[in-house]
């Protein structure tokens, strides 16, 4: 299950652009190289793997050794891609609970084959909604048995009780804050709908039993494999800004043609049999139903492209899962 391949997004200025249709959508360029401008890219702040991920993980490792539980949060819509491999290793062996959190995003059937999956492998897991606390109760039941074991194990050792610490941890945007403020009963955190909102980790107390530390959002320093990297693109986990977004768009137009191919009929009024057309062709069609068209009777691709993820993004489009533990 280790992430491998070494390919990730090139970045262009946005425009409106007609997106290729050949198949390298996500262009060969390392991490590393991607922290860099380039000449030709040099009015674009690229932020693949930029340094405060690299203070973060730095952070996540020192606070590693204060904490008693892990919480993983996950995207439910792709549990396996938006899981990053690193966690696991800062991690060690402190218990680690994995979280599929935007259950309401998600198709529930794969929602349950996933808690299914962690089951059979022998790790925890919940689902939760943090719009609305949907398995919260069973989350705090689950810290909350993990308190009375600390408990016990400091009344063994003859010293004073303390609150449970729990590090919330995952890659940008997956609702880490959300659910720490739905835990906490008020907003002690920041949200946002875009990755990079929480910058510094902080620590929010509860009375009592808990002290949760929320953190930035972490990537791995290299996304190796293509359809991980275009499934972050997707969900909003990767900045919009090092990406083609035309290109993510015709990706993600193909991944519904596949996976949901009524939607285009219901949601874009699609009158035609859509089996045969490429990607590009629905995009057109979508474009001209919606009148996103430029003086010259040009496609405005980059009004289409961020209308459409955004949509996916914020569930419009359906609940939408996009890989299951079968085909990872
Ligand atoms: N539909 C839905 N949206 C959610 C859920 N949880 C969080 N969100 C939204 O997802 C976006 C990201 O949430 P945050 O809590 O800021 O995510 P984060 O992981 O802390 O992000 P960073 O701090 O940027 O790493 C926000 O727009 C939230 O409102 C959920 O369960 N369902
Ligand atoms: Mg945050």
């Amino acid at each position: 299950m280790k992430k491998n391949n070494s390919k990730v997004n090139k970045p262009v200025i946005k425009s409106s652009r007609k997106p290729s249709t050949k198949n390298n959508k996500v262009k060969d360029l390392k991490a590393d190289e991607a922290n860099k401008s380039s000449s030709q890219d040099s009015d674009l702040n690229i932020n693949w793997y930029p340094g405060h991920m690299k203070k973060t993980k730095e952070q996540i490792l020192e606070n590693i050794k204060l904490v008693d539980v892990v919480l993983e949060i996950v995207d439910a819509r792709a549990p396996y891609s938006t899981s990053n491999p690193d966690i696991d290793d800062m991690v060690k062996n402190l218990p680690k609970v994995v979280v599929l959190n935007k259950e309401d995003l998600a198709d529930s059937n794969k929602t349950q084959q996933w808690i299914e999956y962690y089951k059979t492998k022998g790790h925890e897991s919940a689902m939760i909604n943090s719009l609305t606390g949907k398995g919260l109760n069973e989350l705090l039941a689950s810290l909350n048995n993990k308190s009375k074991d600390l408990y016990k194990k400091l009344e063994s050792k003859g010293r004073r009780k303390r609150a449970l610490r729990v590090m919330v941890v995952g890659i940008p945007n997956v609702g880490k804050s959300s659910i720490i403020n739905r835990i906490v009963g008020k907003k002690s955190a920041q949200t946002g709908d875009r990755p990079g909102v929480t910058k510094g980790k902080q620590w929010v107390k509860l009375k009592g039993d808990l002290e949760l530390l929320d953190t930035p959002g972490v990537l791995w320093p290299k996304i190796e494999d293509q359809s991980v990297a275009m499934k972050l693109a997707f969900l909003g986990s990767i900045k919009d800004q090092v990406m083609e977004i035309e290109e993510i768009a015709m990706e993600l137009i193909k991944y519904l043609k596949e996976i949901k191919p009524q939607i285009f009929s219901e949601r874009f009024e699609l009158d035609k049999d859509i089996s045969d057309m490429e990607a590009i062709a629905i995009a057109d069609f979508i474009a001209f139903k919606r009148g996103y068209i430029l003086p010259g009777n040009q496609v405005d691709y980059f009004r289409l492209s961020s209308s459409l993820l955004m949509e996916f993004r914020a569930g419009k489009l359906g609940t939408i899962t996009l890989e299951t533990p079968k085909s990872i």
